[in-house]
């Protein structure tokens, strides 16, 4: 059998899921699926972080909403590493709309709509890179510094 690639992926725990105390819980599931926890802040985004961080989607009509949503309370953001950890913290959150994801999911288990489901993570190694750069210096997570050179 061919071993996933090891990959670091960036998740945010949605204002949705702070607010009902679902952090501890969403990072439980991180840490029983061998996603290991590399950096870890609980921050309240400024509104131009929050354009800056969806700017992908800001000709849609959903940007403004996402934007106040994002912006309503604080989020928890993380860096998680393990094999195929990209497509496997997508898989732990289910997909987009918390009305569609199943139970067992956590967007099936704790958020609400397509707007207010409690999670995001990264969709493919490049927007892994960025994403997790938006957030955190390099000295902020465990294993970058040790990894250069002596
Ligand atoms: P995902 O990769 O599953 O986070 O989904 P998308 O990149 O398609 O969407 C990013 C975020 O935009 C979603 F998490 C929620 C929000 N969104 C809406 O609020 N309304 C929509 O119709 C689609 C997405």
């Amino acid at each position: 059998m061919v071993m996933a690639d090891v990959e670091r992926t960036l998740s945010i725990v949605k204002p949705d899921a702070v607010e009902k105390g679902a952090t501890g819980a969403i990072l439980a599931r991180f840490e029983e699926a061998g996603l290991e926890i590399l950096a870890l802040k609980k921050i309240r985004l400024t509104e131009q972080q929050a354009r800056g961080f969806y700017a992908v989607h800001k000709e849609r009509p959903f940007y403004d909403d996402l934007v106040a949503f994002m912006t309503s309370g604080p989020v928890v953001v993380s860096v998680l590493e393990g094999p195929g950890a990209i497509a496997r913290n997508r898989e732990l959150m289910g997909p987009t709309n918390s009305e569609e994801a199943p139970a067992g999911t956590i967007r099936g288990d704790f958020g609400t709509d397509i707007e207010r489901n409690a999670a995001h993570g990264s969709d493919a190694p490049e927007t892994a890179r960025i994403e997790i750069a938006y957030f955190f210096d390099a000295m902020e997570i465990v294993g970058v510094v040790e990894a250069l050179p002596a």
